[in-house]
C-alpha cells in the first residue's frame, strides 16, 4: 500500500483562512487585534527560523505582533522582568518564550512566571493539569496541530491504538493525554514508549496510529510500522546543509520506505511544523477572545 500523504502546509493553510476570517469580524467590533510575542533568547538557527515562522504568520493574519530578541547571557531575573512587563501589558495576549533556553535559565522557573491567561504555549503547570483533566483552555501547539491533522486527514480515533514515540513535555507528555480523553478526534487507546522502554519496535507495529518524538533522524523504519497505519512525524532534524546553504531536515521516520506500508503519513518539512505555528495563532485568537469577553 502505498500511504496517502498529509500535507501540513495544506491544513494549516485552511485553518488560517478561518483564523483570519474571524479575527477580521472581531477587528470591526472591538477595533483591535489579537497581541503575541515570541521571545527569543540567544540566535540558535533552529529557533531562530521557527520564531520567524511564527512572527510571518502572526502578522499576515493581522496580529498586533512583537518579536522580542534577548541576548544569549541575559539574566534570570531580567528574563521574568521582561514576562512580567508583558503580563501588565493590555494590547499583549499571548507570550511564547521560544525553548529551549540557556542552561544559566531555569526553564520552568520562566514558565511559571508567564500568566496562564497568556500561556499560549500551554506549558504553564495550570494549563497542563487543566489538559490532563480535560478541562484545557489552551492545548499545547505541536500536540493540538497533530490532533488536527488526525481529524482533518480523516483518520478514526475513537478506539484506536495510539503509540506515542517520545515522553517530552512539549510533545509525548501531552499528546499522550489528549488522544485519551473521551472527546472527538481523541477517545483512543495510548501507549507511551521512550528510551526505557525494552522492544520499541514491539509496541509500534502494534500502533494504528504512530505518533513519533524521538528526535533521531529516520529512526522508523518499515519494519517497525504496521501496514496501514497512521504516521505523524514530529521530528524535525537538521542533517546538513543543502547546496543552496540552507537546512536540510530529516524527520524521525524513513519517509520513503514507510509511505510504501503506512496508510496515511505526514512529511517533513511540510507536515507538523507548519501546523505547530497554526496551533499558535489560534491560541492566541482564543486568549483574545477570552480578554475582550471579561
Ligand atoms: N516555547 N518552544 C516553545 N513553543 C514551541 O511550540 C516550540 N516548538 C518546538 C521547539 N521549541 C518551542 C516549536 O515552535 C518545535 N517548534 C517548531 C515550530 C515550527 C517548525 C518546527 C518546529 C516548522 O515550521 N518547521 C518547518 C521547517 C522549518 C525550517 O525550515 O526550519 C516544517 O515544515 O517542518
Amino acid at each position: 500500500m502505498t500511504a496517502k500523504i498529509i500535507s501540513g502546509t495544506e491544513v494549516a493553510r485552511q485553518i488560517r483562512e478561518e483564523i483570519l476570517t474571524e479575527v477580521k469580524a472581531l477587528e470591526k467590533m472591538y477595533n483591535k487585534t489579537p497581541g503575541l510575542v515570541t521571545i527569543l533568547v540567544g540566535e540558535n538557527p533552529a529557533s531562530v527560523s521557527y520564531v520567524t515562522g511564527k512572527q510571518k504568520t502572526a502578522k499576515e493574519l493581522g496580529f498586533h505582533s512583537i518579536q522580542d530578541n534577548q541576548p544569549m547571557d541575559i539574566s534570570e531575573e531580567d528574563l521574568l522582568n521582561l514576562i512580567e512587563k508583558y503580563n501588565n501589558d493590555d494590547s499583549i495576549n499571548g507570550i511564547l518564550v521560544q525553548l529551549p533556553l540557556p542552561k544559566h535559565i531555569n526553564e520552568t522557573k520562566v514558565l511559571y512566571a508567564i500568566n496562564p491567561d497568556k500561556d499560549v504555549d500551554a506549558f504553564h503547570p495550570v494549563n497542563v493539569g487543566r489538559l490532563v483533566i480535560g478541562e484545557g483552555v489552551f492545548l499545547p501547539c505541536t500536540p493540538a496541530g497533530i490532533q488536527e491533522l488526525l481529524v482533518r486527514g480523516g483518520v478514526e480515533t475513537s478506539g484506536a491504538h495510539v503509540v506515542v514515540v517520545g515522553r517530552s513535555n512539549i510533545v509525548g507528555k501531552p499528546i499522550a493525554n489528549i488522544m485519551l480523553q473521551k472527546d472527538k478526534g481523541a477517545n483512543s487507546t495510548v501507549t507511551v514508549v521512550h528510551t526505557g522502554t525494552k522492544d520499541i519496535a514491539k509496541y509500534t507495529r502494534m500502533a494504528d496510529i504512530l505518533i513519533v518524538a524521538a528526535g533521531r533522524p529516520n529512526y522508523i523504519t518499515a519494519d517497525m510500522v504496521k501496514e496501514g497505519a497512521a504516521v505523524i512525524d514530529v521530528g524535525v532534524n537538521r542533517i546538513g546543509t543543502t547546496p543552496e546553504g540552507k537546512a536540510k531536515l530529516a524527520g524521525d521516520v524513513d519517509f520513503e520506505n514507510v509511505k510504501e506500508k503506512a496508510g496515511i503519513i505526514t512529511p517533513v518539512p511540510g507536515g507538523v511544523g507548519p501546523m505547530t505555528i497554526t496551533m499558535l495563532m489560534k491560541n492566541t485568537l482564543a486568549a483574545f477572545k477570552l480578554s475582550v469577553n471579561k
